[in-house]
């Protein structure tokens, strides 16, 4: 499902658009989801629709709210008005944690958010565990930390630094801004996650489940390998610049999916390192320097 606009912006899922059938409805209107419900007669619906980008939700905190958190319940009633045994996954973040209450996160941790974004998808994981709750409908709400790939859009912090450094290597650029280096994150690779999203859905019994690697690095460690890549030293490079921190830091996120081993069978495939040199290639290959 796509939204309408006067100009196409597919780029990303070019690779497999000849695999794909796009229809147009919209977040922002109930009729629209249950028509396409109608039309469609899904199985399955995957919510991955969001404004993700958590700078921005600061500048568009309604915005946000109203794709993020409200967009969420016009799909669950129309779901509850269409059919309801569509199961439905709805994309839950680590950033629900936010300042967090305990180290690692689990299914369990309390939430402490520190972003409007956060704060919507907060509201959203509820809505969807009361959906379940309230109507008996599968819907299951997956708690994901960072998930990357060379599709990651370029300002998500691990494409920023992965496609700064490939220009850098192309000659077409010799500096790299960023705001804190020291926040962490549990980086995982979109592919393997997206497996897990899946699984979840082919259960017998909905429930909600973090999906992570365990492992936590820094922005600076994820500058650092990626540089490496490429035979530079990052500090010859990388400028930090105030505009790009935020008026609330998640300062330290790291996961615990023993749940998702334990009943889906699912762990992560790919680790940092090599998931930054993916991302490195990848990009140095577009810029014809690979
Ligand atoms: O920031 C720091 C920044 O924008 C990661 C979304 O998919 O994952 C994502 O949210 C960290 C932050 O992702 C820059 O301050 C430093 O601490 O790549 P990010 P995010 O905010 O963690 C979660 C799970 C989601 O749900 C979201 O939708 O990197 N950082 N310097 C920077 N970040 C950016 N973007 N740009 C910088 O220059």
């Amino acid at each position: 499902m796509v939204r309408r606009s006067s100009t196409e912006n597919f780029e990303r899922i070019e690779p497999f658009r000849d695999r794909l059938q796009l229809v147009q409805a919209d977040l922002l209107d109930t009729m629209s989801l249950i028509s396409l419900l109608e039309d469609i007669h899904p199985r399955e619906v995957y919510n991955l629709a969001a404004q993700s980008f958590v700078p921005t939700s600061w500048k568009q905190p309604v915005l946000t709210a109203q794709f993020d958190a409200i967009g969420v319940t016009r799909l669950l009633e129309a779901i509850r008005l269409v059919d309801r045994s569509i199961r439905f996954y709805q994309a839950s973040s680590s950033e629900m944690f936010g300042k967090v209450r305990e180290v690692p996160q689990t299914e369990l941790t309390p939430f402490h958010p520190r972003s409007p974004y956060g704060v919507a998808k907060v509201y959203a994981h509820y809505i969807t565990v009361n959906y379940r709750e309230s109507y008996g409908i599968f819907a299951c709400s997956g708690i994901l930390f960072n998930h990357e790939s060379p599709r990651r859009g370029r300002e998500f912090v691990t494409r920023k630094v992965t496609d700064g450094v490939a220009r850098i290597a192309a000659g077409l650029a010799n500096e790299l801004q960023l705001g804190n280096l020291e926040a962490k994150r549990d980086w995982g690779f979109a592919g393997d996650y997206v497996e897990a999203m899946w699984l979840m859905l082919q259960q017998p019994e909905p429930d909600d489940y973090v999906v992570a690697t365990g492992e936590s690095h820094s922005v600076g460690e994820l500058v650092e390998i990626a540089f490496r890549c490429i035979g530079r030293d990052w500090r010859q490079h990388v400028v930090q610049d105030p505009a790009l921190t935020r008026p609330a830091e998640v300062d330290h996120l790291v996961g615990d999916a023993a749940k998702a081993r334990r009943v889906l069978g699912w762990k992560p495939k790919v680790g940092f390192a090599q998931l930054v040199t993916m991302m490195v290639d990848a990009d140095r290959a577009r810029y014809g320097t690979s």
